[in-house]
């Protein structure tokens, strides 16, 4: 099975935790597009949606679902989304679609956090895949010397502005031996909008889309 059937299946697992008249708050990637896919098919009837990007909204809004805004929802009962990488703790690298900041904004205002992913996202340790740093550009080059200092090196994504106006950072080489306290470093750093790790608020439910079917954890 290539990925991308593996990542339907996790979206498509998902499914379950939506319940009528609910609020879902739904986050960005290609395995996300396969959630909101399978919610236009579904016809769920929820309250409605909040997206952690632009391009979700827009994807959400082709299916004909209604988009509302944060500001208006108060906490929300369920966020679904991907990730670039999971550990055993369901702690996440996430922000590989540079939409980290909103995600976690989102990801925070839910009681329950969905993350869907094809099981090779499912790893030992996090730290292989380079840790998105979202950043004001008047700040990028005082930021990436701070990076350095943290034991990181980083890399300005070339020709990526978020949808906050802002620049992504990637940074290779952090140590993940703590990833509450490292996440909490950098964002200590002024200039620095958020970055990919999610500890503070990991995930709740892991589906992971394997060769054998959907490995639930929670
Ligand atoms: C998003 O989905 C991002 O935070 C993460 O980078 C990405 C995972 O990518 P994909 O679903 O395309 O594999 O939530």
């Amino acid at each position: 099975m290539n990925a991308d059937a593996l990542k339907k299946m996790a979206a498509e697992a998902a499914l379950s935790y939506i319940q009528p008249g609910m609020v879902v708050g739904v986050g960005t990637g290609s395995t996300t597009n396969f959630f909101i896919d399978a919610l236009g098919a579904a016809k769920i009837h929820v309250d409605g949606y909040v997206a952690s990007s632009i391009a979700t909204e827009n994807r959400l809004k082709a299916q004909g679902l209604n988009v509302l805004d944060l500001n208006s929802t108060g906490d929300i009962p369920v966020y679904v989304d991907g990730a670039d990488e999971a550990d055993p703790h369901f702690r996440l690298i996430k922000g590989g679609g540079a939409a980290l900041t909103r995600e976690k904004i989102v990801a925070s205002a839910a009681r329950l956090f969905v993350c869907i992913a094809d099981s090779s996202k499912d790893k030992p340790m996090l730290g292989k895949f380079p840790l998105p740093v979202e950043v004001l550009p008047f700040a990028r080059s005082f930021v990436a010397r701070q990076l350095v200092k943290l034991g990181g090196t980083p890399t300005l994504r070339n020709g990526v502005t978020t949808d906050n106006g802002n620049v992504i950072i990637d940074v290779t080489g952090l140590d993940f031996t703590d990833p509450v306290k490292m996440e909490a470093a950098i964002n200590l750093i002024p200039g620095v909008l958020d970055n990919g790790i999610f500890a503070h608020r990991r995930a709740d439910v892991m589906l992971f889309g394997s060769p054998d079917g959907v490995i639930e954890k929670k």
